[in-house]
């Protein structure tokens, strides 16, 4: 496995000198913000605010409890001036599809002066050929090869030769440990390690930042992990695995929405599985789902199929039903995919 280095250097380049040529820069992720979302919107953010630019950290929902630590959190606002002031270049980390930042997305795109959109998400409606928004001036830099967004912010900041401080590093060091799932998942390689490595010499503390994501839950949180657990569930000899979380079992818990981090992986892990599924069902009626997967299951393209999006190992959507229709839906629409497979396989 080789360093894998930014492909499409043009447009990257391209990024990086719209970057350095704004003087007023509103930056902003995708909502329900992760550890890459977030981390490569502060990192960026703190870079540009070093360099003495008029930086907005926006993001539409609070950053959760857990990412708080994230250097930089303090400048988070969720509003933002309408109008935008003039000459403002609007920068989307982490998200490539112009509804994902949130409601005020539209706006937003129509009172920038310029979009940059730094992003790994594997895409088929590229953020500014969307014919509703129809922005002239936008560099969209998508790739999707690369584990994290924050991997596209280090190759930002070293293009504009600016200084990584030791806030910067572990910013971008939480963005890549969250999106590799702690060197983990399949994107891991060789640049992340590297990556990850120069980050540590910049400054950035591996054990204090895993402690932070990974040992700081609510009692709260386990208690719903508890009754979520008790869902579990395995179809298809196994290769599914599904699990849900009902209005009740939050009401029971008092753990919120944003207590359900990783939850899926505790079904993705079972040996047999390929594909597991988390649904969740925060309030009546609304669900959203996680999606993950070990091998050959693309669950980007079956998550699209539901209006979601993703990775090809990672994806999921929001959807109006019930935590139970949603999963009878999904049932037949993946052991279709799996009939196909085998079908193809004979
Ligand atoms: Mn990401």
């Amino acid at each position: 496995m080789t360093e894998i280095l930014p492909k499409d250097t043009k447009t990257l380049k391209a990024a990086v000198d719209a970057i350095n040529a704004s003087d007023r820069l509103l930056l902003t992720c995708h909502v329900k913000p992760d550890g890459d979302a977030l981390g490569s919107l502060l990192g960026l953010g703190l870079a540009l605010k070093d360099a003495g630019k008029d930086v907005t950290f926006f993001i539409e929902d609070p950053a959760p409890d857990t990412l708080q630590f994230l250097p930089g959190a303090q400048y988070l606002v969720n509003e933002v001036a309408n109008p935008l002031p003039e000459k403002t270049t609007l920068v989307v980390l982490d998200c490539n599809e112009p509804h994902r930042i949130g409601k005020q997305a539209q706006r937003l795109i129509e009172q920038a002066s310029l979009i940059v959109i730094l992003d790994h998400h594997l895409s088929q409606i590229p953020f500014c050929a969307d014919p509703k928004t129809k922005h002239p001036h936008c560099i969209s830099y998508i790739f999707p090869d690369i584990f994290a967004a924050g991997a596209i912010v280090l190759w930002v900041i070293k293009g504009l030769g600016w200084p990584i401080t030791e806030d910067i590093a572990t910013n971008l060091y939480a963005a890549i440990l969250s999106d590799t799932g702690c060197f983990r998942h399949s994107n891991t390689n060789e640049t992340a390690f590297r990556m990850a490595g120069d980050l540590v010499a910049h400054g950035a503390n591996p054990y204090a930042v895993a402690n932070k994501l990974y040992q700081n839950y609510s009692l709260c949180r386990q208690h719903l992990l508890g009754l979520v657990l008790r869902t579990i569930e395995v179809k298809r000899q196994g290769k599914i695995g599904l699990l849900q979380a009902t209005p009740e079992m939050f009401r029971i818990s008092g753990a919120t929405e944003h207590d359900t981090d990783d939850f899926v992986g505790c079904v993705r892990c079972i040996d047999t599985v390929e594909v597991a599924i988390f649904i969740k069902e925060v309030y009546a009626g609304q669900v959203s789902v996680s999606l993950r997967s070990k091998s050959f299951f693309n669950v980007a393209k079956l998550a699209k199929e539901f209006g979601g999006g993703g990775h090809f190992h990672a994806a999921g959507f929001r959807k109006t039903g019930t935590a139970a229709e949603i999963r009878e839906i999904l049932l037949n629409k993946i052991n279709a995919c799996f009939k196909d497979s085998e079908t193809a396989d004979a």
